[in-house]
């Protein structure tokens, strides 16, 4: 079955337990469950993980991008700083996607910037769990367009 790479970065294993009023009351078992469901409808698997290790990403972006038909990531605070990320996802040249829960755009300016922002073909963001679903929904469609 073709696969899809699903990343979580730092802090997001704390989703619904803490600061709900800016991140939802969704757990990261929540979105993972949706996100399976809806990949599967669509003929994919997924591959997940959530790590709070910005090399530990780079590994798996390593490992498994070569592997999957496309990725979707959050990648939480390492948005912001990560340009290990940036290159491993141009390396490796899979199509990735990138969700964020909240509108960075409307937080603090230190958020506004990505390093992933440009690399992407997409970025959904702002419409909580709900923005990891339309962005796996993004991504399968790029790739059946891609596909022909
Ligand atoms: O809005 C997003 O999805 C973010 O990627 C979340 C990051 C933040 O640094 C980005 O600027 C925007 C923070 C993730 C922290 O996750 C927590 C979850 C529950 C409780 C505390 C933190």
């Amino acid at each position: 079955m073709a696969d899809l790479l699903i990343l979580h970065g730092p802090n997001l294993n704390l989703l619904g337990t803490r600061e709900p009023g800016t991140y939802g009351r969704a757990t990261l078992d929540d979105i993972n469950r949706a996100l399976a469901d809806d990949a599967a409808k669509a003929g994919y698997g997924l591959r997940v993980f959530q790590s709070n290790h910005e090399g530990e990403l780079v590994d798996l972006i390593q490992a498994h991008g070569p592997q999957v038909q496309g990725a979707l990531i959050n990648p939480a605070a390492l948005t912001h700083t990560s340009v290990a990320l940036r290159d491993a996802f141009l390396a490796v040249g899979v199509p990735v996607v990138e969700v964020h829960l909240s509108n960075i755009h409307r937080r603090e300016p230190f958020r506004h910037h990505s390093y992933l922002a440009d690399v992407a073909i997409g970025q959904v963001m702002g419409f909580g769990a709900a923005s990891y679903r339309l962005g796996l929904a993004g991504l399968i469609d790029h790739l059946a367009q891609a596909a022909g």
